[in-house]
């Protein structure tokens, strides 16, 4: 057992130990190896680092990234000097705010729940979620893309009986969505992600696992049902014999499909998220100012994405051919000229997705994109190719948009944050409750539109001519703009 007189003592870059859950582990020689960099690990050099560790890191990622020798002991608990933890007043007001939520009776769509978590998550927590790249335009051009089409509804089709199910790469799912990859679940509910899976299992609706989840891969497998199909969200390690191990670990779980994130070889500069870190974190900013060469904080996303390999090319499909039988799917495709590569390399599928607008702004939506691509594919073989399926993500919020994407051609539809908000402000129950919202929009619209399941969901049964034009009156996305929060421009100090 080691005293926290001790571990104190090591509170250096050549010498340095952290408490996580209990245990003291000597990461000195993992300083230059951790993701996120040495700099936020020696923020907490010879103290207890769980409470900064938790949200980010799955339960395991220590045990399994240090060796048995690093792993020093358990703390001995009678040299823990008990701190009272204090709640601040902000913390108290949340807590307040989070008791007088809205009753999840009364909450009637998807934008409700992102109304919700806007005012119950932690400062850092919304702004890492809510965040897009530069001046965000792309995040609201996701929304308004949808805006630019226009319904043709049919009429006189006895839609007594509408059946919005269907298969996802082979799996059946019970809505025309799944449930996009989004990282870092426990920033904004102590269950994370598996507030998901339990949702999806009892709906049958099929959940991505993020590779930067807060919850372990296996923890989110095992809340998983016995068949419950699920996906896997992948960045691909500079390190390639860890993704190797990561992917045939997750064919060997069971995954059903392996989408391969193609539009982050470096993350988009989100600068909600940055400017959090000089506003929230005093004890982290002081820090840094005093350690010679340290950049400024550059908000959670960046500061763990040093992983990711920017070498990602065309060259690397085959290898990931080699290593599973899984479905491949390139997740981030924007071009005809890609996703006809992407179909001559053999994949199985393309996400058209610019990120939920994190990455490159002023990217054009996936829907908008939707129409090339289309266009090009049905140059290239069977149309639609029960082969190659093409999925839209980005800024879907209601079953009409599912159903605009799905009538221009689309196979199926991501949603990422809509159901994370979901989670955040009601848990579990709030993910089931946002099914059941789309389910009932789903079967509105259809009966309205006259299609009485998806195939008979048409290209007719829309008006795009406008989603390509740029100009133009778009309707203003009332909802959407009341929870939008405004990018906010640098602030003089306080006198
Ligand atoms: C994102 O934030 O957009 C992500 O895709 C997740 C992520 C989180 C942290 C580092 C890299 C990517």
């Amino acid at each position: 057992m080691l005293s926290t007189q001790t571990i104190s003592e090591h509170a250096s870059e050549d010498s340095c130990w952290i408490i996580v859950h209990g245990k003291v582990y000597d990461v000195t020689g993992f300083l230059d190896e951790h993701p996120g960099g040495s700099k936020i690990i020696l923020k907490y050099a010879g103290k207890d680092a769980t409470e900064a560790y938790e949200p980010i890191h799955p339960p395991n990622a220590i045990i399994d990234n240090l060796s048995t020798e690093k792993h020093l002991g358990d703390v001995d608990p009678s040299t823990v000097t008990k701190v009272v933890k204090v709640i601040s007043e902000a913390e108290k007001q949340r807590q307040a705010l989070i008791a007088k939520r809205p009753p999840l009776d009364e909450i009637l769509n998807l934008h409700d729940f992102e109304a919700v978590a806007k005012v119950i998550l932690p400062d850092k927590a919304w702004a890492y979620y809510s965040s897009a790249s530069d001046d965000e335009i792309t995040i609201r051009e996701n929304r308004a893309a949808y805006q630019r089409v226009w319904f043709r509804p049919r009429i006189l089709r006895d839609v007594t009986v509408v059946d919005w199910s269907t298969t996802i790469l082979g799996q059946k799912s019970n809505l025309p969505v799944y449930i996009s990859a989004t990282a870092l679940g426990k920033l904004g509910h102590p269950d994370g992600e598996l507030n998901l899976t339990r949702a999806a299992g009892k709906h049958g609706v099929i959940q991505m696992i993020p590779t930067l989840a807060s919850c372990s891969f296996d923890e989110i497998v095992d809340a998983a049902l016995p068949n419950q199909p699920l996906f896997l969200q992948l960045y691909v390690n500079r390190d390639r014999t860890i993704t190797k191990r990561y992917v045939q670990h997750a064919e060997k779980r069971g995954v059903k499909g392996l989408f391969i994130t193609v539009d982050a070889p470096q993350l988009g500069r989100r600068e909600k998220d940055m400017r959090m870190k000089f506003v929230g974190d005093d004890a982290g900013a002081k820090v840094q100012e005093n350690m010679s060469g340290v950049k400024k904080d550059e908000g959670v996303a960046r500061a763990i994405s040093s992983f990711i390999d920017p070498s990602l090319s065309w060259k690397d499909l085959p290898w990931f051919r080699s290593i599973t039988n899984m479905p491949i799917i390139l997740k981030g495709v924007s071009t005809p000229e890609d996703a006809v590569l992407a179909l001559e390399a053999g994949v199985q599928g393309i996400v058209l997705s610019n990120h939920g607008g994190r990455q490159l702004d002023t990217s054009r939506s996936g829907l908008e994109n939707l129409i090339d691509i289309v266009n090009v594919l049905k140059t290239r073989g069977p149309w639609p190719n029960p082969n190659f399926s093409v999925f839209v993500d980005g800024g879907v919020r209601r079953a009409s948009d599912v159903l605009k994407a799905l009538a221009l051609g689309a196979s199926a539809v991501g949603i990422g944050r809509g159901f994370l908000y979901a989670f955040c402000s009601y848990g579990e129950a709030g993910v089931e409750k946002a099914f059941k919202i789309l389910g009932d929009e789903l079967e509105m619209n259809m009966r309205l539109l006259g299609a009485r399941n998806l195939k008979e969901l048409v290209p007719e049964m829309v008006d795009a001519n406008a989603l390509q034009a740029h100009v133009g009156a778009t309707p203003r996305d009332n909802l959407f703009d009341s929870t939008y929060q405004p990018l906010r421009l640098a602030e003089f100090k306080a006198a």
